[in-house]
């Protein structure tokens, strides 16, 4: 048989090169402990491999029941290519010059919900399972935005409530969680690894609200009994590809329709709860009393600093994050965006606010990751008012400048209407396309009615921001540099007036020449 058609399996573990870091154990011989929904790219190079590690780390036949039953909820594909291969899969670790392969094997059984719902029903009521978790997205909370709970009224809601088997992963939990109610069984810690703040404490709210549609008791039950305990998780983890794949071909000697690709760093903070899990922090996770000082770093510094990066790059006409992190002086005003505007933010903690930001333009630089810059401005409109506004504000209360937030709030805006600055099309996938579009329109090119027009959507900016004229005056000369100059241009103009005028701290100014000293 050609070598090409031969696919990885336990029955070729023991024959992959030395090269390639395979499971300690033998993942035939896990016994499923954590139920997961959403078996996605993120949960596979993540705590699917965070667990393979906890075991690794602490062997032995108690560790050996932390396989993970991994639940896909939408679509087929990834749990079929996954079971044609005993659920391995390789991990991609891309570093600036090498790459580690590891193949992944704490997936003890594949269910995709849709079609094997009795089978996912058995597996939520085992009390053997005492963990589930999940990366389900932030839509699939079904978080009603305004009020904070369950969105009633979504149609997904409405329809689970009536169907035996239900679609949404709120609903699954909670059937979940009524089985072990309703046979006397403890219940199982849910975990939320999903990139969401107090993502526990939505999860909870959300599954106590819909739990109450249906019964009260059990409502009661879960708000008494059930533990969520929040999480930060971090790894940059971008959509595969086919180079992926041959790169996973050329390292096993094995075709492995399922690889994931990441970068070297990963993370995992985890508030305190009780019962028993992995020794996932033998494998480097944290367990911390509270878990927002991390929560609120890694939204307005990585995500943050993300959306502007992605913003600005695709003005640019860059394709992934580290490409524009190589254009002059990117690294330097990603540094001044988070060490001078996000860092005064942030709530009091012992964190190294400034060192974290010198490993995130690492990160970012990272030419082995190509992290496409429209994936991470997908739905700008909805993380705008998290990951940008916030800061934003906090800033305008103190009396704090933020010209680079404002500078990436202006790209932002320009890229929702459609075109880089050399006049081709930008493919933004935003909930709110069409109505951007529609206001690109009527601001006829004229880019300060942009910026009014834009403004003037509330339920991005608030009434405060829209009414704000200091704001509006800043946000309209770095709109105005964005026109004229570009997004290249207006990067270099923002760092230059920044040194000239000596706005930052000492420690700043350091990171920043280092870094502008590695820009070509
Ligand atoms: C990114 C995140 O797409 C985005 O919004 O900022 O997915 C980011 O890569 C992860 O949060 C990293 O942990």
């Amino acid at each position: 048989m050609d070598l090409g058609e031969l696919r990885l399996s336990r029955a070729h573990l023991n024959a992959l090169p030395d090269a390639v870091l395979r499971p300690g154990f033998d993942p035939a011989c896990l016994r499923p402990g954590i139920l997961h929904l959403g078996c996605g790219s993120f949960h596979r190079a993540h705590q699917a491999l965070l667990t393979q590690q906890a075991i690794e780390a602490a062997p032995g036949d108690d560790a050996m029941r932390w396989g993970i039953v991994s639940v896909s909820l939408v679509t087929p594909g990834i749990v079929n290519a996954l079971a044609a291969q005993d659920g391995l899969y390789s991990v991609l670790e891309r570093g600036p010059s090498a790459t580690q392969v590891r193949v992944t094997g704490t997936l003890c059984r594949l269910i995709y919900a849709p079609q094997e719902a009795r089978v996912l029903m058995q597996a939520l009521a085992d009390p053997a399972i005492s963990l589930i978790t999940l990366t389900i997205t932030t839509a699939g909370y079904l978080t009603d935005p305004v009020s904070g709970r369950l969105d009633v009224n979504h149609p997904d809601v409405r329809l689970d409530l009536r169907r035996q088997h239900p679609h949404t992963a709120i609903a699954w939990l909670v059937l979940g969680l009524g089985s072990r109610y309703q046979a006397g069984h403890p219940p199982p810690v849910v975990l939320s690894c999903d990139n969401l703040p107090s993502n526990g404490k939505i999860l909870r709210q959300m599954c106590i609200d819909f739990a109450a549609l249906k019964d009260d008791r059990l409502a009661a039950w879960i708000e008494s009994q059930v533990q969520f305990p929040s999480t930060m998780v971090d790894r940059i983890v971008p959509v595969t590809m086919a180079q992926d794949r041959d790169d996973a071909f050329h390292a096993l000697g094995l075709h492995d329709a399922a690889p994931v690709p990441a970068e070297p760093f990963s993370q995992w903070v985890i508030e305190h709860f009780d019962g028993p899990r992995p020794r996932w922090d033998a494998a480097g996770a944290q367990y911390v009393q509270d878990v927002s000082p991390w929560e609120a770093s890694k939204l307005r510094l990585l995500n943050g600093g993300h959306l502007a990066v992605a913003s600005l790059g695709l003005l640019a006409g860059c394709e992934t994050v580290a490409e524009t992190m190589a254009l002059p002086g990117m690294s330097a005003y990603a540094l001044r965006f988070m060490v001078d505007e996000q860092k005064p933010t942030l709530p009091p903690s012992d964190h190294d606010i400034s060192a974290y930001a010198r490993q995130l333009v690492a990160r970012w630089r990272n030419p082995g990751i190509a992290h496409q810059l429209e994936r991470v401005a997908r739905d700008g409109s909805q993380k705008l008012p998290t990951r940008l506004l916030a800061s934003l504000r906090d800033n305008r209360e103190a009396g704090r400048p933020s010209p680079c937030t404002t500078l990436a709030i202006a790209a932002w805006m320009r890229c929702a209407a459609g075109l880089n600055d050399a006049g081709q099309p930008i493919d933004l996938q935003d909930p709110l396309r069409q109505e951007l579009f529609r206001l690109a329109d009527s601001a006829r090119g004229n880019p300060f009615r942009l910026v009014d027009l834009l403004l003037e959507q509330t339920d991005i900016f608030g009434v405060d921001l829209a009414s704000d004229s200091g704001f509006r005056q800043q946000l309209q000369h770095a709109m105005r540099l964005l026109h004229e100059q570009g997004a290249r241009a207006a990067v270099v103009a923002c760092v230059s007036a920044w040194s000239e005028n000596d706005h930052g701290t000492g420690a700043v100014t350091r990171c920043q020449q280092a870094a502008m000293s590695r820009t070509p």
